[in-house]
């Protein structure tokens, strides 16, 4: 017997403080891929038969250049070169990531090593002049997720190059400040006048200078206005009420927000250590992982940017495949309580999940399950009916009121389905 007392407190979604309409398909998207991809997926984390990714207490295997402390022309001469993944297909990528449930792709345009996967005339370190595969990766990519129905953004490190900025004396770039920054005003205006809708800039991490990312922003909205901008076009010692184009807060990486925002928010997740293909990172977490990070940042109001770091051959693990396949059969069934849905009724988690609410329904994730059942307090409005989303029938399960008209009890069938990461609707009339 599924033994709970659930009387729920309900507060309204948050009211949008502004008209932001370009938000909602954002808000609505809830769970989207992010791509690492680039030169260094070549070196996969290794320099001269060294391992520099996370396994090592490094950074991730995209900060290569930095923790192998190589030099731009070394970095360029030994990888550029090789860059031809001739078994990347930009149909296939999109369509992992629409059979997976994500709604969104945000792909590193340009990294912190500098390298450009797009036609550009701001610098030859790009994809059609610095390697023998002369492909435009963000335009296949781009013009495949308008063919599939997801929206595209990209990745762009507007502040840290170690390509084409100093690194200190012994590092020179090959730009002096002042012509780096008319190469990112130029990159910036290549990525959002030569690929049709770009739906997010997800810069990463800006320097102090607010003047800088502001007019960086205001471009972005006067070249896409429905674009939707990541906080990181500022430093984060830039304040929030001073990030005057940040639609959405970025959490720092893979940090599980721990409670309810009432502003737009996102946490970027790997599903292993790396950000970039590692070879040799074998840290997969697993599939309830996953279901856990899209419950969990579902019950706290915030969007799941989940990470591949494909081959350098340009395709996509099989690892990554199979969670992503798996999930994407979870979100068939229980997708209705992430997307759309914003923040728990409460603010505090329950031993066995936590939940989501969206249309006079309240979302039970239930995460864990003992023979005893489950309890949890609250106050609900006049619950009608409670369903499990993974019955096809939905047949409703008994439910209990208290003088209140609140739920006191709901009874779940000794047969009842799989509880592992179960979702059991509880729709309410007021
Ligand atoms: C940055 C990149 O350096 C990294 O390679 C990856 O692309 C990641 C998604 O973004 O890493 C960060 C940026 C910001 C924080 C942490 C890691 N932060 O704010 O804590």
């Amino acid at each position: 017997i599924f033994l709970a007392t659930l009387t729920l407190a309900l507060l309204a979604p948050p009211a949008s403080a502004q008209d932001d309409s370009h938000m909602q398909w954002w808000r609505d998207a809830r769970y989207g891929m992010f791509i690492h991809w680039g030169l260094y997926s070549i070196a996969g984390g290794e320099w001269k038969g060294k391992d520099y990714g996370k396994e090592q207490g490094g950074a991730s295997a995209e900060w290569l250049m930095n923790s192998a402390k190589i030099s731009g022309k070394e970095y360029r001469g030994t990888l550029a070169r090789q860059f031809n993944p001739t078994e990347f297909d930009a149909k296939e990528w999109v369509a992992i990531a629409k059979d997976a449930g994500m709604k969104y792709i945000v792909i590193t345009s340009k990294h912190h090593d500098g390298f450009c996967l797009f036609e550009t005339n701001a610098t030859d370190y790009n994809v059609m002049q610095a390697t023998p595969f002369k492909r435009d990766i963000i335009r296949e990519l781009s013009e495949e997720c308008v063919n599939q129905g997801l929206k595209f953004g990209v990745y762009y490190s507007q502040f840290k190059d170690w390509y084409h900025r100093s690194r200190g004396r012994n590092a020179p770039g090959t730009m002096s400040n002042e012509e780096y920054l008319a190469m990112v005003e130029k990159n910036l205006d290549e990525l959002l006048s030569n690929y049709g809708e770009m739906s997010v800039l997800w810069f990463d991490t800006g320097g102090n200078d607010v003047i800088e990312a502001d007019r960086q922003g205001a471009r972005v909205r006067e070249l896409q206005p429905n674009a939707v901008i990541c906080s990181r076009l500022y430093s984060r010692r830039v304040p929030a009420d001073k990030r005057k184009y940040a639609d959405f807060e970025s959490l720092p990486d893979r940090m599980l927000p721990t409670e309810r925002m009432t502003k737009d928010t996102e946490t970027c997740m790997t599903m292993r250590h790396n950000w970039g293909y590692d070879r040799n990172d074998n840290h997969w977490k697993s599939e309830k992982d996953i279901i856990e990070f899209l419950a969990l940042c579902g019950a706290r109001g915030v969007n799941l940017l989940l990470n591949v770091g494909p081959t350098p051959e340009g395709r996509l693990l099989p690892e990554e495949t199979e969670r992503l396949k798996a999930v994407g059969q979870w979100m068939k069934v229980n997708g209705e309580s992430i997307y759309g849905a914003t923040y728990s009724p409460v603010d505090f988690d329950f031993w066995w999940g936590a939940m989501t609410q969206k249309n006079k329904t309240v979302y039970l994730h239930v995460l864990e399950w003992k023979p005893e059942g489950i309890e949890f307090n609250g106050i609900v409005g006049n619950p009608r009916k409670a369903h499990f989303l993974n019955d096809p029938q939905r047949k409703s399960l008994a439910v209990t009121y208290d003088a209140g008209r609140h739920i006191t009890k709901i009874d779940v069938p000794e047969k009842a389905p799989d509880f592992r990461n179960t979702v059991i609707a509880v729709e309410y009339d007021s």
